[in-house]
């Protein structure tokens, strides 16, 4: 059975409080749940979070050799961490980007992703149901 770890960044542990115009009402716990319900009990899914960037590496880290696919949504980091992209160049499995708004859309900053330099898709104002999106690519990926 295939493992997969479903990774985000900073501020996302805000998911439904923060900015709901922009990235929706529904909770990161919801969107676990949402993500269950796309792969049921053909794959192990792992959720993790965190503000920090050291963090997130070693997360990606740990991922080597244990998991066979990685979604992150890296958050602000995307468009500033080459740590994050080093770490995800150092880990063998799928990796789908996601973002929950639509960056091209929005300040210019927000345009550039580091991690899309690795990323096998990037997904971006699906909200959050781009995540839902990302498992069932991985699930025919990995089948
Ligand atoms: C989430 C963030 O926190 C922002 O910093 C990114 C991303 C966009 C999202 O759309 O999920 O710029």
């Amino acid at each position: 059975m295939p493992t997969i770890l479903i990774l985000n960044g900073p501020n996302l542990n805000l998911l439904g409080q923060r900015q709901p115009e922009i990235y929706g009402a529904d909770t990161l716990d919801d969107v676990a749940d949402q993500c269950r319900a796309v792969v049921g009990d053909a794959a192990e899914l792992r959720f993790a979070q965190s503000n920090h960037e050291g963090a997130l590496v070693d997360l990606i880290q740990e991922a080597r050799g244990t998991t066979d696919a990685i979604v992150i949504n890296p958050g602000a980091y995307s468009h500033t961490s080459v740590a994050i992209l080093d770490a995800l160049n150092a880990y063998d499995g799928a990796v789908i980007e996601v973002h929950i708004s639509n960056i091209h859309k929005r300040e210019a900053f927000r345009h550039h992703s580091y991690v899309s330099g690795r990323a096998d898709a990037v997904i971006a104002g699906l909200g959050v149901e781009g995540y839902a999106a990302a498992l069932r690519r991985l699930m025919q990926l990995l089948s």
